[in-house]
């Protein structure tokens, strides 16, 4: 099979559907691109859309992380991302719905804006990246890059502390899907890569780790996405950390 999965270094859904070409155990390269200019090259490579995760398989043009499961899935069967039973399934696909159209984007808007405030930690999200210059140039270049970001996902204030108030109620969702036995049993299926990606992400940000920390949510990112790059330190201002318990 000839596969190439385009990424943005540390995207939690790009990491997940690294995660899914592993688990199926099939070979893939890599294109990893910057930010904002990642549309123009999806583009340009004729993928209907301009986010990442992309997958360029056996001429086959798939864009997003849900698609790439079925197509993987169509390829591949085995091992499975989805169980043969009907009803299981239906559990593993709402909360890979959840997984992508709920929890991925708060959390995403959070790192943006932290990546306003203060663009270090960009350098550590990019360790290991092959993105056609040098890390230390890009990361010091990268202002115009993560304005733009920033402005395309709507990470303002008014978005961000809408989405610190309802963490906890997102994480709780997750909890609550494990202890169902939907995700993070012994076969990990297409919501455990589009769950746990974004928990790992999250952990990675000292503001909202101890929300996190000792919940099985934190153990299920552990499980699956156990060095995932980068750290922010702490950014956020205090008073909005709140809803998260802190004190
Ligand atoms: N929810 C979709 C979309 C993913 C998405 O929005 N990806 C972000 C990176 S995490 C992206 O491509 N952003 C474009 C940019 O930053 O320029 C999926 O799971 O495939």
């Amino acid at each position: 099979m000839d596969a190439r999965l385009y990424v943005i270094p540390a995207s939690h859904p790009s990491i997940g559907a690294e995660l899914m070409l592993k688990h199926k155990g099939i070979p893939c390269k890599r294109t990893d691109l910057l930010p904002v200019i990642s549309k123009g090259v999806l583009r340009a490579v004729g993928f209907p859309g301009v986010t990442v995760p992309a997958l360029k398989i056996d001429g086959a043009k798939v864009p997003g992380s849900r698609p790439i499961a079925r197509e993987l899935e169509r390829l591949r069967p085995e091992p499975p991302l989805f169980p043969a039973d009907p009803e299981q399934r239906a559990a593993i696909e709402e909360a890979e719905r959840f997984g992508d159209e709920e929890l991925q984007h708060p959390i995403r808007q959070i790192l943006w804006w932290g990546m306003k405030r203060d663009r270090a930690p960009l350098r550590g999200y990019s360790e290991g990246a092959r993105i056609g210059l040098p890390i230390g140039l890009a990361v010091k270049t990268a202002a115009p890059i993560v304005a733009l970001s920033a402005r395309f996902n709507e990470a303002d204030d008014t978005n961000v502390q809408r989405d610190l108030a309802a963490l906890p109620g997102l994480l709780d969702r997750v909890d609550s899907y494990i202890a169902a036995g939907t995700i993070g049993g012994e076969q990990l299926n297409a919501a455990d890569f589009q769950i746990a990606p974004s928990i790992g992400l999250a952990l990675t940000l000292d503001d909202l780790k101890p929300a996190i920390e000792g919940r099985p949510a934190a153990a299920l990112a552990q499980r699956i996405v156990p060095n995932y790059p980068g750290h922010m330190p702490p950014v956020l201002p205090a008073e909005w950390l709140t809803p998260l318990g802190a004190d």
